[in-house]
């Protein structure tokens, strides 16, 4: 199978010492790690959009990368795609890949006719999941391309784009059952707001946790077992995004009894958006049962905007896939690639360098984390940091044996205090670059 990239061989594991860049350095599918091989642990994805769609241009500039696969009429460029897509996934060795329904197929003039060409596309990725065993990890909707969702789709103020944005949910939705999709993802793209001024910002969010309830209820209805995902952002393209962060959007599915069929899918650029690090989001998630699933890429923390690139940091990688193992691996998500090569890579083998680099660097982070756990000495210390809850009054406050009477009671004879221990931060530090370097 080699139409689209034919300079591009199979990517294969070479070991760390290959010179080969089409080759991975760190991953080998079948190697285990932590009882799993790396192939389980990850469950990479591929982003349909920015790998087959995405060409490169940008506020300032056109494209510069050629992503027509040879074709020019739309429902044939869509078919290249598919066909492109598969080849991708085949010779990166790739097991998921993600879409929102227009990166698939083109809008027709018509939502009906948008439908039918989803229809056409749809079963030819059919065919060719079946031939490969290639899955699919999510589907979305587009709900913020097109000029009708330019105040928002759930959390417009206009009933019919709402009724709009319901019916595109729902033919998403119909495509991820019928191609066994594991999770349905809800990003916001433009829910949320310019301004107070002609905003109801309680309203929307109603109307925001209406649509979701729709969506699961027809889901649950059509066989869907998966999970829902909300996607954290916190602004771009709205200056405020409804689903800011982890937090803000778990308050928001507890709040309107969402909680049963939502995770969350934790992205890396969004978290550094919303001035957290990427492990803050992943840590917020997994303490409240909600990780799901992870948009692996990383922003650059000089510019302010989403700027999807691929990820290469070790340190990061490492932290995630410590969050992901003592959340015990993800189960519905995997690890989607939501990252694009720079407009200045524009060869069809930086698609390929770009995925290998991501890939081995998750692979290290896995290693590393795996070694973090191992090791024991961190996880030593904060046990030790909290100690003083095991015992006495500490133990007292957790079973709640004790009230603010008795602590008072046992705070007026305690003195000074000078049980406070250091933090340790710079040796906690230098250890994990101890385990790091080995
Ligand atoms: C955009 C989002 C988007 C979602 C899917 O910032 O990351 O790509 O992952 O709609
Ligand atoms: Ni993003
Ligand atoms: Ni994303």
């Amino acid at each position: 199978m080699s139409k689209y990239f034919k300079t591009i061989p199979a990517i294969k594991f070479e070991g760390s010492q290959s010179d080969n860049p089409l080759s991975y350095k760190y991953y080998n599918p079948d190697e285990i790690i932590a009882g799993k091989t790396m192939r389980e642990h990850f469950k990479f994805g591929l982003s349909y959009w920015h790998t087959l769609c995405a060409e490169g241009s940008d506020m300032f500039g056109e494209g510069t990368a050629d992503k027509s696969f040879g074709a020019e009429h739309s429902m044939e460029h869509a078919k290249h795609k598919v066909h492109a897509c598969f080849e991708l996934l085949d010779k990166m060795d790739v097991d998921y890949f993600c879409f929102h329904d227009r990166d698939i197929a083109p809008e027709g003039d018509t939502l009906a006719e948008s439908n039918k060409n989803l229809d056409i596309i749809v079963n030819e990725i059919e065919g060719m999941m079946k031939q490969s065993g290639k899955k699919l990890l999510w589907g979305t909707a587009n709900l913020f391309s097109n000029k009708r969702f330019v105040h928002g789709a759930g959390t417009a103020p206009n009933a019919d784009v709402f009724a709009y944005a319901a019916a595109q949910i729902k033919k998403a939705i119909e495509i991820t059952v019928r191609l066994g999709g594991t999770g349905y993802t809800f990003w916001g793209g433009r829910e949320g707001y310019e301004t107070l001024l002609n905003t109801r910002m309680g309203f929307e969010l109603d109307n925001m946790a209406r649509l979701m309830h729709m969506a699961v209820e027809y889901a649950r209805k059509i066989g869907f077992e998966g999970d829902f995902y909300i996607e954290p952002k916190p602004k771009e393209p709205m200056k405020h995004q409804y689903d800011f962060d982890a937090a803000t959007a778990h308050a928001f599915l507890q709040k309107y009894g969402l909680m049963k069929d939502f995770k969350l899918n934790i992205e890396a650029n969004h978290a550094t958006l919303a001035g957290h690090t990427f492990q803050h989001e992943l840590a917020y998630a997994r303490e409240n049962g909600i990780l799901g699933s992870v948009d692996a890429n990383t922003g650059d923390l000089l510019l302010g905007w989403d700027t999807d690139q691929f990820p290469t940091s070790i340190y990061d990688a490492a932290l995630c896939m410590l969050e992901v193992l003592k959340a015990g691996g993800f189960t519905t998500g995997g690890l989607n690639f939501d990252a694009k090569a720079r407009r200045g890579s524009f060869d069809q083998e930086d698609i390929f360098l770009s995925y290998i680099s991501g890939i081995d660097t998750f692979a290290l982070g896995l290693k590393i984390a795996d070694r973090i756990i191992k090791d024991g000495r961190i996880e030593k210390f904060v046990e030790e940091r909290y100690a003083s809850f095991k015992t006495g009054i500490g133990a007292d406050i957790i079973s709640g044996k004790a009230g603010l009477a008795e602590l008072e009671a046992y705070a007026l004879g305690l003195g000074d205090i000078t049980t406070n221990k250091s933090g340790r931060q710079e040796y906690l530090e230098s250890l994990l670059n101890q385990i790091i370097i080995g």
